[in-house]
């Protein structure tokens, strides 16, 4: 059962599509406080309740013991002492002794303290006072998400040929490097379906623009590479090039539809192109002009896109760095104690999305001028909002592939999400397992991590392992920063290896995708962790490296450096399966705890028992593939 608890007069995020009977703070069912510019609530957490949700957050899969904040963040380092990441999914399920589900639909900031101050309690704190809370309640706490699910709607579904392989770098900077990419893994033999262009394909970072000198001739190149069965897929960054005579900012600011500062002005930034302006995505006709600007690569052919730095990113304001500018003049010549040099340098270091900067854009909601602030966590959730309808209404559902860097719950009706900028670490498949269950209880199913790690070197090993990982994960792409050593995976010796597991997602691809629509269907999960499966066994329940997929099977990946396997956990017998190209190799296992050897070019999964998983023949194409053909 959901209830919907009001206060003041939200701001509709269009989270929720099913319509509740709003009742006042009096009947809400936790301990709260409503001062005149926050609001939060508190319960009381047994020692054995796990608390779920979140989303795309750090940590583990149960949040408890630490403290989160639920506001979108361009931060590129996700080590566990963080408190935010590129999204804002604020769904969590008290499970154990009571079993709740709360979704604070609230688009500005909300802080989780859980467990963190105090062990046994959490303390949910609103940024404001205008808000909508959903306290659902249900027998398990499947139920309940599933309620929660049917209550924002159907996740987005994307083409088939988006659960093939992906590969991405920043960047492939003209079509010679795309070529390459595309010969090297045909060469290798190894599987392929899309090739990623960022950043420099466009002509000085400006949006639905095409670097002719680097891509001539882009609509009959994308054709070509559509004959080779390889889709390109372009990023957009949210922010738009200030310049004379380029279409998209001209048209913005003469519509007025940029985001502006509280005098009417503009609103500037730096980012990629050098200073640009934000369109406002809060405003649905300013959605609708920038949805329909995609339209410029449609009609090149282009069928898919990642929407980046939407949270969104800004490496300085014009009015930041202008004080920041200066405030160094003026210290020109003086002998700077330590006081003012680290003054100083704070000052440079932090223009970055700065809460200053935030706290100056202003918003157009009906007419109203609304900070920025007070709506943070729309911002990417829209602009990939106003894609996801222009793609709707032009080609209906599902036909284009769309991911989005930011985000909040009700974009995963229109688009998947990716987890950003991850690194080449061995701690990171975890992270990027960890998330999977999180994501898909907010509704995101397609999801994924940059396989490899995207900042910083990867190695052979790591890239394999994590690749194993991503067979399973519905994005498979393998993404890596400038100035990374390169991590295709024709680039590593034994290119074999790479063609092993990569092939083994083909093979799975049939049961994968079935899998991922009728999660999309019925409102249920790709992933789960083992402590819903299994909520009295005391080892499942604490179990955080193994994931439960569909109703079939379990995923386990080896996740540390120099492992030749690990110890798994098996709740109930199981047939533990090694996939490699087209081997199978099976073997009974009893439920408990066993150490499995895993080569570098093999893929383990855990069949439970009268269970079957299709497997077609691999191919190096998904349109190749012969779905018919996969038997259990
Ligand atoms: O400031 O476009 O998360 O995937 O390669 C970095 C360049 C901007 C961040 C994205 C990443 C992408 C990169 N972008």
């Amino acid at each position: 059962m959901i209830k919907k608890y009001t206060c003041g007069t939200p701001i509709n995020t269009e989270a929720v599509i099913k319509t509740f009977q709003s009742e006042g703070l009096g009947s809400f069912p936790f301990e709260h406080t409503l001062t005149e510019d926050k609001f939060s609530f508190t319960f009381t957490m047994e020692p054995d309740d796990i608390v779920y949700g979140l989303g795309e957050a750090p940590r583990g899969i149960n949040k408890r013991g630490w403290v989160y904040e639920s506001y979108c963040s361009d931060d590129p380092f996700h080590t566990e002492t963080k408190s935010s990441l590129y999204a804002a999914h604020n769904f969590i399920l008290l499970a154990g002794g009571k079993n709740i589900g709360v979704f604070v639909d609230f688009p500005a900031r909300v802080r989780w303290d859980i467990g963190y101050t105090r062990q046994d309690t959490c303390v949910v704190t609103l940024d404001g006072t205008d808000f909508d809370i959903y306290v659902i309640t249900g027998e398990k706490p499947l139920d309940i998400i599933r309620e929660f699910r049917a209550a924002i709607g159907k996740s987005y579904v994307p083409p088939k040929w988006a659960f093939g392989y992906q590969q991405s770098r920043w960047s492939y900077h003209n079509a010679e490097a795309v070529d390459s990419v595309i010969e090297n893994y045909d060469k290798a033999g190894i599987p392929l379906d899309c090739v990623y262009l960022d950043i420099d394909y466009m002509d000085s970072y400006k949006d639905f623009t095409i670097n002719d000198a680097a891509f001539p001739d882009f609509a009959s190149y994308v054709e070509g590479k559509r004959e080779q069965g390889i889709h390109l897929i372009p990023i957009i960054d949210a922010g738009v090039k200030k310049e004379d005579g380029y279409g998209v900012y001209e048209e913005g600011k003469a519509k007025g539809y940029f985001c502006k500062k509280a005098d009417g002005s503009n609103f500037e930034a730096g980012v990629w192109p050098g200073v640009c302006a934000f369109p406002d995505f809060l405003d649905p006709e300013v959605r609708r002009w920038f949805g329909e600007k995609y339209k410029t690569l449609t009609d090149m052919g282009i069928d898919g896109f990642w929407n980046d730095m939407n949270e969104p990113a800004l490496f300085y304001s014009v009015d930041g760095i202008e004080k920041a500018l200066d405030k160094a003049a003026a210290l020109k010549g003086e002998n700077l104690d330590l006081s003012r040099f680290f003054n100083l340098k704070d000052t440079f270091m932090g223009l970055s999305n700065s809460q200053e900067d935030y706290s100056s854009i202003y918003h157009n909601i009906g007419g109203e001028q609304v900070n920025h602030q007070r709506v943070h966590n729309l911002y990417g959730a829209n602009m990939t909002k106003a894609a996801g309808e222009y793609f709707e209404r032009e080609f209906g559902k599902g036909k284009i592939l769309m991911f989005s860097r930011a985000s909040y719950i009700g974009a995963h009706r229109s688009s998947g999400i990716w987890f950003g900028d991850n690194h080449s670490w061995w701690s990171h498949i975890l992270l990027n397992l960890k998330m999977l269950p999180s994501a898909n209880m907010c509704g995101f199913l397609y999801c994924g991590a940059d396989l490899g790690g995207f900042n910083e070197n990867a190695t052979r090993d790591l890239v394999l392992r994590f690749l194993a990982l991503g067979v399973f994960t519905p994005l498979m792409r393998n993404h890596s920063a400038l100035g990374t050593r390169d991590q295709e995976g024709y680039r590593f010796e034994r290119p074999e290896d790479f063609r092993d597991v990569i092939q083994v997602r083909y093979r799975l691809i049939p049961y994968l995708y079935d899998t991922f629509v009728k999660a999309s269907e019925t409102d249920g999960m790709i992933f789960r962790p083992l402590s819903l499966d299994y909520p009295d066994d005391p080892v499942a329940r604490e179990c955080e490296t193994q994931l439960m997929l569909g109703d079939e099977c379990m995923i386990a990946p080896v996740y540390e450096q120099n492992a030749s396997g690990r110890t798994v956990y098996l709740p109930e017998d199981m047939t533990f399966v090694k996939l490699s190209g087209e081997r199978v190799e099976k073997q009974e296992l009893k439920k408990g705890l066993h150490y499995v050897k895993v080569a570098l070019n093999e893929v383990p999964l855990f069949i439970k028992k009268g269970k079957k998983i299709p497997l077609c023949k691999p191919a190096m194409r998904t349109r190749d593939l012969k779905w018919e053909e996969a038997r259990g």
